[in-house]
């Protein structure tokens, strides 16, 4: 699954440019998302993860994933968490965007209070 989000991120990448890329995974979030509370949980992903090709994955793997991503410990993906999440799945646009990317992790961070 992993092998299909880092071949799937760079070619959208260079299509779409960064904004656009970013758009992209939001949308990805707003499919995601539990819509009641506004962020991703395990159980959110679970009912949609057929949208996003998802549905082979393990329930322990999209536990591990959101623990993954959750930066605030709250125990769920908000938009940013999801966005830097999907960022991380893929190394090689990382090295490409990881100028702004860890500009917008640093504010992320200060607005989260670390
Ligand atoms: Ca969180």
């Amino acid at each position: 699954m992993r092998t299909d989000f880092e071949d799937f991120l760079p070619v959208m990448a260079d299509k779409l440019g960064g904004e656009g890329l970013i758009e992209e995974l939001c949308n990805g979030f707003q499919l995601l998302m539990d819509k009641g509370k506004g962020v991703i949980t395990v159980e959110s992903l679970k009912r949609n993860s057929a949208v996003l090709g998802l549905q082979d994955m393990r329930d322990d793997e999209l536990v591990s994933m959101v623990k993954e991503g959750d930066l605030d410990g709250d125990g769920a993906l908000n938009q940013m968490e999801f966005c830097v999440l999907m960022f991380r799945m893929s190394p090689q646009l990382m090295d490409e965007s990881q100028y702004w990317l860890e500009e917008v992790l640093e504010e992320e961070l200060r607005n989260a209070g670390f």
